[in-house]
């Protein structure tokens, strides 16, 4: 088991699911954040990533782990859906995977029903945030890559066979893991590297600043997945996906807004 922490933010909620039946509510745990403000992005990074500009935060909470199949399927089932293809209710602490954003943020509204609380995807800001904590570094808690391992579900010598571009490293897990199975950063918030890229509420932008497109179809997601080396799991680096796509290494995890 991975809830060996201290759960100061876990609540307690009652949920009527579809079957009549009353399961208790899988609130995400969270970590607060405080207001802060910091350099986001990286002058040594991909040139999506610059320029770095310095952003005032307010504080927020946002989920320890990766959002998991037990927390979607309270979801799916309150709300006559079905689980998205390759998950499973039997593996209820894998992050939930092949969602759309538009499933994720119908997560989030339908969570945020439930808890009477305003639950939504980070936005990059947030994101960057939460996994660098301010402090401008490639990796959390300002490790090498070659200690990713102990951090991180990424592409390592476990999964040699499928890719081209490993990390010298091995982490034990060729696909995905349970969320949490790795060591946190220093705010105590997992998975931020690899195991499944997460959404962001961000339209993909080809800098850091600019303007905000009107309609969108290509998101921004952050951290990389089981199936990225460690140069792509950078705190700062940024991949887009297109809107309706749905993916085995493509998940989520939430905010909380105070
Ligand atoms: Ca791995």
């Amino acid at each position: 088991m991975f809830y060996f922490s201290f759960f100061p933010f876990f609540s307690f909620a009652v949920v009527s699911v579809a079957n009549g039946q009353d399961n208790q509510l899988n609130v995400p745990e969270t970590v607060y954040l405080l207001a802060h403000e910091f350099e986001y992005g990286s002058t040594d990074g991909d040139t999506d990533e610059q320029p770095v500009v310095r952003v005032q935060l307010d504080s927020f909470y946002i989920s320890r782990f990766e959002t998991t199949v037990a927390q979607y399927a309270q979801f799916v089932e309150d709300t006559d859906r079905s689980l998205p293809a390759e998950n499973s209710i039997e593996q209820p602490n894998f992050p939930i995977v092949n969602v759309t954003i538009e499933d994720a943020r119908n997560y989030a509204r339908w969570l945020s029903r439930q808890t009477g609380e305003k639950w939504r995807l980070p936005t990059e800001y947030e994101w960057e945030m939460a996994a660098g904590l301010g402090v401008h570094k490639a990796y959390v808690n300002d490790v090498e890559p070659t200690e990713l391992c102990t951090y991180a579900n990424i592409a390592d010598e476990s999964a040699v066979e499928d890719m081209p571009n490993i990390t010298s490293c091995s982490d034990g897990s060729q696909g995905v893991a349970e969320v949490g199975s790795y060591a946190p950063n220093n705010a105590s918030i997992y998975d931020l590297h690899g195991n499944v890229w997460e959404w962001t509420s961000n339209c993909y932008r080809e800098t850091n600043g600019g303007y905000k497109p009107f309609s969108c179809d290509a998101y921004t997601v952050r951290g990389g997945s089981f199936m990225t080396p460690a140069i792509h799991v950078r705190v700062t680096n940024r991949e887009q996906l297109e809107k309706n796509n749905r993916l085995a290494q493509v998940g989520f995890r939430l905010v909380k807004e105070r």
